[in-house]
């Protein structure tokens, strides 16, 4: 046991400020069956996965949202149908999760940016920008739109904040050793792409600090600074091992280095930087850096802004989890680039999963079921010359395909294919490429749905005397090719592997890596379990109807909240209407939110004898001091909301609309005679 290799394999921490789509579903169901793979080879496995919540975006989206970054930031992981439900749904087998505000990470980030600027490798200097005034921002010249702020559109100004900078440019040599003349970054193609495109043209020190938001880990020596983006997220591959903290004391049990897979526009952070920052700190260098491509949409990348992000909640709740995992690595070569469409993804559920994987085994276990009442008879299992056959071509020896008998040729074939099957996936997932372990195996599914119709099952059992033993045989050929292929196929769809392995009844020990190396380890009077169908075919115009109709809900959803939206909304019927409780409430006290640039806190009687404390976001419009006494209108029967820690019971009516692009809000002011609780109707 002691003698396990170690293999630790972390996917990019993912940026809450954004909501989570397919294309970050991709990167991290395909880490997890890269570590599943390592763990089914019985490889001790450390998967970490985790959220990167620093930063001014994340500042500026609480802000927006009335509450704190801490608050924002815990809404959108820990908060339901958040990240971690969506990977807890996705069967993420991740053994660590690391969220950058984590306490133990803030220690180790301030250890480290202290231990290179100890070093001499950060030093303090001048980060030159341009800075919008109104919005309080800094941008650089290539964040600008048309030479203006990219989030209001006005003109900037040339401006200058203290901040700590990384002698990245002293690294630049070795980098580029690194990346030429080793395999530390992959696939090669994505070599020449940094080479050329950032070390020649000269590296350049890097900021590591900022002074103009706050939202962010302080440099414990300078704490106007918080440390800024890659010094942070990148170091916590190895801050969540324990580097630098005591939470943790993995790093130096031979856990690191490991191997960071990443997303395409990502490769330059962790080719360059974070190398470079490893050097600096005297630490290991991981033991590769793999980026993969990006899924796009009819030829673009996903974005929320774009309004094209396709949503994995929907498809996972509509298509099952385990045909989403396998239609992201079956389908796109996992270091290019592949369109995303719902035809493609129905498409390789119906031919993949449905007809060629669920047919050959539903077909295989009612076979066994009715002609053997679903247990092989005594001699069914492998003969001396096929498991010698199979361990020739396992072997990579030159077999000498010397089977004899009956069906020898088709025997000899599917059992050559089955037989070198652990071998060549094994090579596909040693190089990065799920996507051909996965199209060896459905070469074998498909061979043996060959071997169904060239052995002609129903023909056979027309004469059980004479061909009993034979069609027992076919049989058991058929589900030791399912066997190893089902083994091989755990590591992308767990749930459904298991599946098959149960149906075709594999004990523990023949559904382990070992035994799928080897022909024959199913015992021949194997007893089969008949079980569901484990992908039922997919009615295509009816799904495809069902994801149009969910995206257009989910595109309407996500409309700008204050813009009037030029179609009314949908009908709702009388009575539904009738529920809404709408009443008049008179203003008793109206006081702004601490903290909260948004939110003004509204004490109000609403007719009961009991105040009624709402909270609205119009601070921006309104000073609280001039709606005292006023009477408004409020809807009065939602549930209780929490924001800023403090409850709100209800919402007050206000109309919106938006005006030269500025959003203009006024509240629904009633004539002062009507009387507190009247109700609107
Ligand atoms: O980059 N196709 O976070 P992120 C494939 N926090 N992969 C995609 C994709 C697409 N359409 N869109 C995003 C970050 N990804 C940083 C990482 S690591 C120390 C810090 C991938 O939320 C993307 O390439 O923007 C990245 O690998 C991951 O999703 C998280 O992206």
């Amino acid at each position: 046991m002691e003698n396990k290799r170690r293999f630790y394999i972390t996917t990019p921490i993912y940026y809450p400020s954004d909501k989570l789509h397919i294309g970050h579903t991709y990167c991290t169901v395909a880490t997890d069956a890269i570590a599943r793979y390592h763990r089914l080879k019985g490889e001790e496995v450390m998967f970490l996965t985790g959220t990167d919540e620093h930063g001014q975006k994340i500042e500026d989206k609480a802000r927006e949202a009335g509450v704190t970054p801490q608050q924002y930031v815990d809404s959108i992981v820990t908060a339901p149908r958040g990240v971690l439900d969506l990977w807890k749904l996705m069967n993420i087998s991740n053994d660590r999760f690391i969220r950058t505000t984590d306490d133990y990470h803030v220690k180790s980030i301030q250890y480290i940016f202290r231990k290179m600027y100890d070093n001499g490798d950060i030093y303090k200097g001048t980060y030159k920008g341009k800075y919008c005034k109104p919005c309080e921002s800094f941008w650089t010249e290539s964040q600008l739109k048309d030479g203006c702020c990219p989030d209001c559109g006005r003109p900037v100004t040339d401006a200058e904040e203290e901040a700590y900078f990384f002698r990245l440019s002293k690294y630049a040599d070795k980098i580029q050793h690194l990346l030429e003349d080793t395999d530390f970054l992959e696939p090669r193609s994505r070599v020449n792409e940094m080479v050329n495109n950032f070390i020649k043209p000269g590296l350049e020190d890097l900021c590591v600090s900022r002074t103009s938001f706050t939202w962010g880990i302080p440099v414990d020596f300078d704490p106007k600074h918080v440390v800024y983006v890659w010094v942070d997220a990148l170091s916590n591959y190895i801050t969540a091992l324990g580097y630098g903290n005591d939470k943790y004391d993995d790093y130096d049990k031979g856990w690191w280095p490991g191997v960071n897979i990443v997303g395409k526009e990502i490769v330059r952070f962790h080719s360059i930087i974070w190398p470079a920052m490893l050097m600096s700190l005297g630490e290991p260098l991981p033991k590769k850096v793999f980026g993969h491509g990006w899924l796009l949409l009819d030829g673009g990348k996903m974005s929320k802004s774009k309004g094209n992000v396709v949503d994995p909640y929907l498809l996972a709740e509509m298509f099952g989890v385990d045909a989403l995992r396998f239609f992201l690595l079956r389908t796109f070569p996992f270091g290019s680039d592949g369109n995303f469409s719902n035809e493609a993804l129905i498409q390789t559920i119906n031919v993949d999963l449905a007809n060629d994987l669920g047919n050959l085994l539903s077909r295989t276990v009612s076979m066994v079921g009715k002609y053997f009442g679903g247990q092989l008879p005594e001699g069914s299992g492998a003969t001396e010359a096929e498991r010698a056959l199979a361990a020739a071509v396992a072997g990579d020896e030159a077999a000498d395909g010397a089977l004899h008998g009956e069906g020898c040729q088709f025997d000899g074939e599917l059992i050559g294919l089955t037989a070198g099957l652990r071998n060549r996936y094994e090579d596909a997932m040693e190089h990065y490429a799920p996507h051909n372990a996965l199209a060896e195996i459905f070469k074998v599914i498909d061979r043996a749905n060959k071997y169904i119709d060239e052995n002609a099952p129903w023909v056979l059992a027309k004469d059980m005397e004479a061909n009993g033993s034979r069609l027992a045989h076919v049989m058991y050929n058929l589900l030791e090719s399912l066997r190893v292929c089902a083994i091989l196929l755990t590591p992308f769809i767990p749930q459904s592997a298991a599946e098959v392995l149960r149906q075709i009844g594999a004990c523990e020990a023949c559904s382990t890596w070992d035994s799928a190396g080897t022909w024959g380890s199913l015992p021949g009077t194997v007893t089969v379990r008949r079980g569901d169908n484990l992908f039922p075919r997919i009615d295509v115009d009816k799904a495809l109807k069902e994801l149009e109709e969910a995206a257009a809900a989910a595109k309407k959803a996500a409309l700008p909240e204050l813009e009037i939206e030029p179609q009314l909304e949908e009908k709702v019927d009388f009575d539904t209407f009738c529920k809404s409780d709408f009443r008049a409430v008179k203003v008793k006290d109206c006081q702004p939110v601490k903290k909260s640039e948004k939110l003004l806190k509204f004490t109000l009687d609403d007719g009961t004898g009991v105040d009624r404390q709402i909270l609205s976001g119009i601070a921006r419009w309104y000073k609280p001091e001039e709606l005292i006494g006023k009477t408004l209108m409020a809807i009065v029967n939602l549930p209780p909301r929490k924001m800023m820690g403090q409850e709100s019971n209800g919402m007050l009516i206000s109309a919106v609309h938006t005006e030269k692009g500025e959003e203009c809000l006024n509240l629904l002011i009633l004539d002062d005679k009507i009387p507190a609780g009247a109700k609107m109707c």
